[in-house]
């Protein structure tokens, strides 16, 4: 939804046809020559591959940050309302070949690199991958930010400036390995550090009343967080937006040059190391939530850097006439999970304690401003904080906490009234903010009529005379009825159960919005997790769709195809407006598009083929059918399910002739790509049953080029554009109702892959729109879950013998020594021995290697495949 100022702005900012300076080859070389000799990274004599590298993103670095200036100026002077996607992960990936894509000078760059020796490609290929995030989560916040760019938005992103990104994953004979990943240690020519933007972060630390009530927090530790900018440009437009980083440190007057000279150098550098400490690395956490004090330290130090710099620009920026009521008119933080909660409370402190709003006020403009994206409905994904941590930490912030739970309790009562007492203990159990904690004094004691007092919680009745109550705090009022008796509601801790924050609820409370991420996603989030504040606030909750930019997901990753979309559908257009895919539909039987269609497949394919060579050692045959699952390592994603998949097949394969296995399988290379959690044990366990599944199959004579097993280790960014466009199947095959949206099937589907996959997340909605024939559907539906998982704990579900097949096969040890009786184990029992398949691999099996056999049967028919491809890939693109 656009702004009215956009229109405003596109005139102004959008000069893609007459105000971009485009340079030609001649003056690129001067710049990258400039470069190489003025700024100095590399030693001087020669130019090779990295020094050419630095020195052509430095020379693309200047132009970027003329878009940004001007584009800064613009919106400053404009003052639109501005949007701000605050988010702990940003999966950037290359930034090289995207920049020159944007900025439409690949060919000029081409050309200069050619003249002084060097290839395009290859010195991109020197580039760190920038992974500051785990997968999808990141990858959407870097993907919004290219297409908030393009359409002119006024919009920032703010995150961390992690010095150590996702671990690079090395795969060896026992499975997954993490390293850390060093991506700045050459420098990072993307960013421009603002050594004059950075603002204190305090931690621990007091809260002081004042004599006239007024709070403020003191002591404790503070720390710097200083600004890095990465200009983000958007494709054929001057706009270059900013994503602004934070990196953490102390003073000078924080080295304890005492200590030093005295010879006690850690005391020294305590807390110089203590600030750098919090930007060092990135929680490889994907859904679940790991880590205590310093992750909570890095999201306290995103908000409230960041939520200081919105203030002080709106500040700037209103002038004279400023209005904190105006707040929400320009500013709109939107968080990206639950990870930046703590922007609730922070705004609200800056508001009260330091601008001297009254609670009230600061309140609604704190809802008016921020929104909430929920991503995962998976329990133990609900980020929850222990209350005595952020007691210790954020000690004024608990005491904002706390008021907007007392604001939230107050609103319960009012929703479901004091008549069914149990009833409404039961919904402040659950929808409360603060978990297992006793109802504050002012609310302990409703008040009810006479006959209302119920018997069983109450006691302590007394009469009285106030209509209403207020909070010690603040204004908090519980509006009583009419003549009223107190009636005691008491609430008990369980001692044992530790105290908590729930940031999902204080999101939900805080912010103007909730959004879930494709549309099946969005009816769980109303209609299961958040069903009670749904009930309360049904506007609040919306849809948006996940989407990924067609730029690097298409444009750039797939050269050869999108010269084949340009031409059938006469213009450049769907790259900016991908319903445009559309119009390749007419013509899914011409067979000169067929042809065309197929030789760019080919060559995509033949760069995946030297791309595995280089990462696996495996050399496989362009010639057979590519079929990808790259994602993150997750039971709920069902590696299991494919893996198991191939090895029915080998099973199969084996005990057929050679004819007869040639006539019923069509030859495929399984492709597998993610990085399992490091302390996630069943995930780590799948890598290494994936692998040794390939290093029995892959050596087998009788199998040959039917079956190849390939796990690509180090699966990021730059993996997925090249994995993408050279795979013909990819797999999307989560329990129904467990994966949130996807984003990889997007791109798959992007690059015509044809898809296998269970109704769950944005597969749906793709399915849809490709056309339920063109769409490998099977398993279990969402809705039927958990009446599967209750037949199982029962005892009464009856696996396929299939299956059973399949796991006594693994369990013979055909694929090595390694025990599999921990993973095979989990796909067994009720409730007593593992998780009893709780994911419903079992269930799905038979359905699964049944689709298997469809997929099979089409890909022989080229002609159908190619069509299917074709239809494929109109998928609509929502959100980008
Ligand atoms: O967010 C993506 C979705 O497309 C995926 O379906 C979803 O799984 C993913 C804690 C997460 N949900 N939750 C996370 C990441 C990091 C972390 O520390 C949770 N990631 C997703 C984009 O909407």
């Amino acid at each position: 939804q656009k702004s009215p100022d956009q229109s405003v702005q596109k005139e102004t900012t959008d000069t893609s046809d007459n105000g971009i300076l485009v340079p030609d080859s001649k003056s690129v070389i001067s710049s990258i020559k400039y470069h190489a000799e003025f700024t100095p990274s590399f030693s001087p004599e020669k130019f090779e591959l990295p020094k050419a590298y630095y020195a052509t993103a430095e020379s693309v670095r200047d132009m970027l940050i003329t878009n940004w200036n001007a584009t800064y100026n613009f919106h400053e002077k404009m003052n639109a309302k501005q949007a701000y996607y605050l988010s702990m992960e940003f999966l950037q990936g290359r930034a090289l070949l995207n920049a020159i894509g944007n900025l439409e000078l690949s060919g000029a760059y081409a050309e200069a690199l050619r003249k002084l020796g060097h290839d395009l490609e290859d010195v991109a290929r020197q580039e760190p991958d920038a992974a500051l995030g785990n997968g999808g989560l990141g990858r959407l916040a870097s993907c919004f930010l290219d297409s908030l760019a393009t359409l002119n938005y006024p919009a920032w992103g703010y995150g961390l400036r992690y010095k150590y990104g996702l671990f690079k994953q090395l795969i060896t004979k026992d499975g997954q390995e993490e390293v850390a990943e060093n991506w700045l240690e050459m420098g990072n020519p993307w960013e421009v550090p603002r050594n004059d933007v950075s603002y204190p972060v305090k931690f621990y630390g007091e809260v002081v009343k004042g004599p006239d009530g007024h709070k403020t927090w003191v002591g404790g530790e503070d720390i710097m967080a200083v600004a890095y900018d990465v200009p983000i440009p958007g494709y054929k437009t001057k706009t270059t937006i900013n994503l602004r980083l934070w990196s953490t440190k102390v003073g000078p007057e924080n080295f304890n040059l005492n200590a030093f000279n005295n010879g006690d150098h850690p005391k020294a550098y305590e807390a110089l190391k203590r600030a750098e400490k919090i930007c060092y690395i990135l929680y490889p956490g994907d859904e679940s939530l790991e880590g205590k004090t310093l992750r909570l330290k890095q999201q306290y130090t995103l908000c409230s850097a960041s939520l200081q710099d919105i203030i002080a620009r709106f500040e700037r920026r209103s002038g004279e006439s400023l209005d904190w009521n105006e707040f929400p008119e320009k500013v709109a933080v939107q968080m990206n999970d639950t990870h930046p909660t703590l922007c609730i409370p922070e705004l609200l402190r800056i508001l009260i304690d330091i601008k001297g709003l009254k609670w009230k006020e600061a309140w609604a403009i704190t809802q008016r401003t921020v929104a909430y994206t929920n991503h995962t409905v998976l329990p133990e994904a609900l980020e929850k904080w222990s209350l005595k941590l952020l007691q210790e930490l954020l000690p004024r912030h608990v005491e904002i906490i706390k008021m907007i739970d007392n604001e939230l309790i107050d609103t319960i009562i009012a929703e479901y009234g004091v008549e069914d007492l149990e009833l409404l203990k039961e919904k402040l159990k659950q929808m409360r903010v603060l978990e297992n904690i006793e109802l504050p004094a002012s609310i302990l004691e409703l008040l009810v009529k006479p006959e209302e007092i119920p018997t069983v919680d109450s006691s302590e009745k007394k009469v009285s005379e106030e209509v209403t109550e207020t909070s010690e705090d603040d204004d908090i009022k519980i509006k009583a009825k009419d003549v009223v008796i107190r009636a005691k509601v008491t609430f008990d801790p369980d001692p044992k159960l530790p105290q908590m924050v729930r940031m999902a609820n204080l999101c939900v409370v805080g912010g103007h919005a909730v959004n879930g991420v494709a549309e099946i996603h969005s009816e769980i989030v109303k209609n299961e997790v958040f069903n009670d504040f749904y009930k309360l606030w049904p506007k609040k909750f919306q849809n948006k769709t996940n989407g990924v930019t067609p730029r690097r997901w298409l444009s750039f990753c797939n050269p050869e195809l999108s010269k084949i979309i340009t031409k059938w559908t006469g213009t450049q257009d769907w790259v900016l407006n991908t319903e445009k895919l559309v119009e390749l539909k007419k013509f899914a039987d011409n067979e000169e598009l067929q042809s065309e269609w197929r030789k760019a497949k080919r060559i995509n394919k033949e760069r995946t083929v030297s791309f595995l060579k280089e990462k696996t050692g495996y050399l496989v045959s362009p010639d057979a059918m590519f079929d990808v699952q790259v994602k993150r390592i997750h039971e709920y994603k069902r590696q299991l399910l494919n893996i198991l998949g191939i090895v029915y097949r080998y099973k199969k394969m084996k005990e057929m002739s050679v004819d007869e296995r040639k006539e019923k399988f069509v030859p495929r290379v399984c492709i597998f790509g993610g990085k399992a959690f490091a302390t996630y044990v069943q995930a780590k366990r799948i890598v290494k049953f994936i692998t040794d599944v390939g290093a029995t199959v892959n050596h087998d004579p009788d199998i040959g080029d039917l079956l190849k097993v390939v796990f690509v280790p180090d699966y990021n960014v730059t993996v997925a554009e090249v994995l993408i466009p050279g795979s013909d199947l990819s797999q999307h095959i989560s329990t129904a109702g467990m994966e949130a949206s996807g984003t990889s099937n997007m791109k798959f589907a992007m690059n015509g892959c044809i898809q296998i996959g269970t109704l769950d997340g944005a597969n749906v909605e793709i399915r849809q729109e490709v056309g339920e024939e063109n769409f490998f559907l099977f398993g279990a539906e969402a809705h039927e879950i958990a009446g599967l998982r209750k037949q199982r704990s029962e005892g009464k579900f009856v696996a396929d013998p299939r299956f059973e097949e399949v796991k006594q096969y693994v369990r013979s040890g055909v694929f090595g020594t390694y025990s599999y009786d921990e993973l095979m184990g989990s796909l067994e029992g009720n409730e007593g021995y593992g998780r009893a398949d709780y994911f419903l691999v079992g269930k799905d099996f038979p359905a699964y290697i049944e689709c298997q056999e469809e997929v099979d049967k089409a890909y022989r028919d080229e002609k159908k495949w190619t069509k299917i491809f074709v239809h494929v890939h109109q998928v609509k693109q929502q959100a980008a």
